[in-house]
């Protein structure tokens, strides 16, 4: 009797540790570092990850044409921006209180330096830095079978943000910084996910569904354009403790509804509601490091590298020269 319960007790281990079931336990069982909310975590797990992003943008653009500051000038405006940067270190925080729900929040700062050229000819930059949108939300496992799995995740992204960022400028002092300067978006705004995940010994793949939804608009009389998202990706595991990702991403954004009354939409494109909108393709090589045992079992550190291949924006906006992820995590 005793024998048989062991025995019992063996097959239920078995397939409970099934080789056939999706794992996270390799470098690739995280998505590429630069995709959010991609993994969920078995009961009890927790996980606490930094990011650190950089965004470098350079000139303007509309539609798919270049647009020199003389060309923005040309256009009426009293200024053009040249140069962008954005750093941004996210702080994330992940639990898993059953099998089939993670949840996630992911507490964003961020530093924006702009330069700028007015029509006569002068230099300028504005800065802001501080604190981001705050998100909170959960992941929820709707189905897995052999070595894949299919996850939809829901998150809160709370107005912590600043929209009310002010600089000098040859305008004057302490004045309202234009909207790609601001912090956060002001309203409350619903992020959903649907991530999809496969694997082969050696090989792994995934695609994800993403959204921004603005709920109401913010103190300022403005809210920022829904936004959508769509990724994929491939991954080759090299050894139990590196794997190589390329990733294509396609996300589209709309203008921003209503206006901040403190921002004239004639002076510098970037203040222009109807100059946000756009639509991007980039692509993106990565590494994924993983220690699988041993001393710092758990850690891992995750480097990825993009640059558009296509964008098309409502301009004159500035377009994004290229950007790189990096992060570490720890899961316990
Ligand atoms: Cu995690």
């Amino acid at each position: 009797m005793a024998l048989l319960s062991s025995a019992l007790v063996l097959a239920d281990e078995a397939t409970q540790s099934n080789t056939d079931d999706w794992t996270s336990d390799r470098p690739d069982g995280h998505a590429p570092i630069g995709v959010m909310s991609d993994h969920m975590h078995h009961k009890g797990e927790w996980m606490l990850s930094y990011r650190f992003m950089y965004m470098d943008m350079d000139g303007m653009r509309n539609g798919t044409d270049n647009l020199s500051s003389q060309d923005v000038f040309a256009e009426g405006y009293m200024v053009s921006p040249k140069k962008m940067t954005m750093e941004m270190h996210m702080l994330g925080a992940m639990y898993a209180p059953s099998d089939d729900i993670t949840l996630v929040a992911m507490v964003p700062f961020s530093r924006k330096d702009m330069d700028l050229e007015t029509k006569m000819g002068m230099d300028f930059s504005t800065e802001s830095s501080g604190l981001n949108d705050i998100s909170i939300g959960g992941l929820y496992r709707l189905a897995s079978w052999d070595q894949q799995t299919i996850h939809a995740g829901l998150s809160l992204s709370l107005p912590t943000g600043s929209t009310d960022e002010r600089d000098d400028t040859p305008m004057g002092s302490n004045q309202v910084l234009p909207y790609p300067m601001q912090m956060g978006s002001g309203t409350y705004d619903l992020l959903p996910t649907v991530t999809y995940l496969g694997q082969t010994e050696c090989w792994s793949w995934g695609a994800q569904l993403g959204g921004a939804l603005r709920m109401g608009r913010n103190d300022e009389g403005y809210s920022l354009g829904n936004r959508g998202n769509a990724t994929s990706w491939i991954a080759r595991e090299w050894a139990d403790w590196v794997s190589s990702s390329f990733r294509i991403d396609g996300s589209i954004w709309g203008n921003i509804d209503g206006a901040n009354d403190d921002l004239n939409p004639m002076m510098i494109p970037t203040a222009d509601p109807k100059n946000q909108g756009g639509k991007r393709v980039d692509l993106a090589l990565g590494f994924n490091f993983y220690k699988p045992d041993g001393r710092l079992a758990g850690n891992r550190l995750g480097i990825e590298v993009g640059a558009p291949v296509y964008q098309d924006l409502d301009g004159p906006q500035m377009k994004t020269d290229w950007t790189v992820t990096a992060g570490w995590q720890y899961a316990w």
